[in-house]
């Protein structure tokens, strides 16, 4: 199955309830008056898009159909899906794979509230870069509960990778051990689990800055990356999380999981206007294959058509 495929049949659910709609709205024949444009705001904002988002939206198409003399209902839909596609594609400069091997070791460290989906995302990377060929390391920087150790220790071994972890501790040290270790055993990638936190919480986001820091002091150009994993089910809350750890510490990128569920997918184009930083991927369930590399095109097509 390609990736465009896969996409598909896990965002079954979005594209029927939601985006569904507009093949009623724009069936052939149908009458475009000021009802049409209602209910398009409505579609936009109840699949997540956001208010400001789907008024900049619906302006765009609007300025764009005045210039013509008679305009189709399927060609609203499709200047729609132009649209969306574009606003997707802002920031997107190259592909996460791509990236890591620009340096060694290409430092990735993974943030977020709360069970967004960090620890098994690290674990779907850790397969794929693996299965490139790539030396990772994993770094069980989650320091707060026992647990979350032994949960990425489960995915090191499901990804034959190797992992560094403590009993406990400060995060900061163990990250200190661990580039250390990145660098003198030579690996490719290293991505750095943390410890889910409220992106209202300051000392919180202090705990973060000061890893960051740790990390650049002992690796030049380090953290190459700094990626925001979102839960998509927590749609314009995802929204709101991704500014206020964007004001932390600079975000390179987005990761949105658990599209395969009830999230609508719209957050993530409000995201990409807010931030303009590029969605690397998109995870569709809980095993170690469904991270799917993000594309605007097929995202677009597979909750739109
Ligand atoms: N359906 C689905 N579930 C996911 C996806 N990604 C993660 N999950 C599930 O979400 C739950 C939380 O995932 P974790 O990886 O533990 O999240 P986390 O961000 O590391 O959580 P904390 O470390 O507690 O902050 C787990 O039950 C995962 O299996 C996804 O793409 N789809
Ligand atoms: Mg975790």
């Amino acid at each position: 199955m390609s990736f465009a495929e896969k996409l598909r049949l896990r965002l079954d659910k979005t594209r029927k309830q939601l985006f569904g709609r507009l093949n009623d709205l724009f069936r052939p024949g149908a009458t475009l008056d000021a009802s049409t444009w209602e209910s398009l705001e409505e579609i936009l904002i109840t699949a997540d898009i956001g208010v400001s988002t789907s008024h900049l939206i619906l302006d765009k198409l609007k300025k764009r159909i005045q210039k013509e003399k008679s305009v189709q209902p399927h060609e609203i839909r499709n200047l729609l899906e132009d649209e969306l596609i574009a606003l997707l594609s802002g920031g997107i400069s190259g592909q996460l794979d791509d990236r890591v091997v620009r340096n060694k070791p290409y430092v990735i460290l993974m943030v977020g509230v709360n069970g967004t989906g960090k620890t098994t995302t690290i674990g779907k990377l850790a397969g794929r870069f693996s299965d490139q060929g790539l030396k990772v390391l994993m770094v069980a920087a989650d320091t707060f509960r026992a647990a979350a150790s032994d949960q990425l220790g489960i995915w090191a071994d499901r990804a034959s990778v190797e992992i560094v972890h403590s009993k406990g501790g400060d995060p900061s040290a163990l990250i200190f051990d661990a580039m250390d270790r990145a660098k003198s055993r030579v690996f490719d990638v290293v991505l750095v689990d943390t410890a889910g936190r409220m992106h209202t919480k300051v000392n919180l986001m202090e705990e973060l800055k000061k890893m960051r820091r740790v990390i650049e002091k002992q690796i030049v150009g380090a953290p190459h990356e700094t990626i925001l994993v979102l839960d998509g089910t927590t749609g314009q809350n995802a929204a709101a999380q991704a500014k206020q750890f964007a004001k932390a510490c600079p975000l390179t990128g987005l990761i949105v999981t658990k599209l395969d569920g009830t999230a609508k997918g719209g957050v993530l184009v409000s995201i990409q206007q807010d931030l303009g930083v590029p969605i690397y991927y998109v995870g569709v369930g809980e095993s170690l294959d469904d991270l799917i590399p993000f594309n605007a095109e097929d995202f677009v097509k597979a909750v739109t058509e």
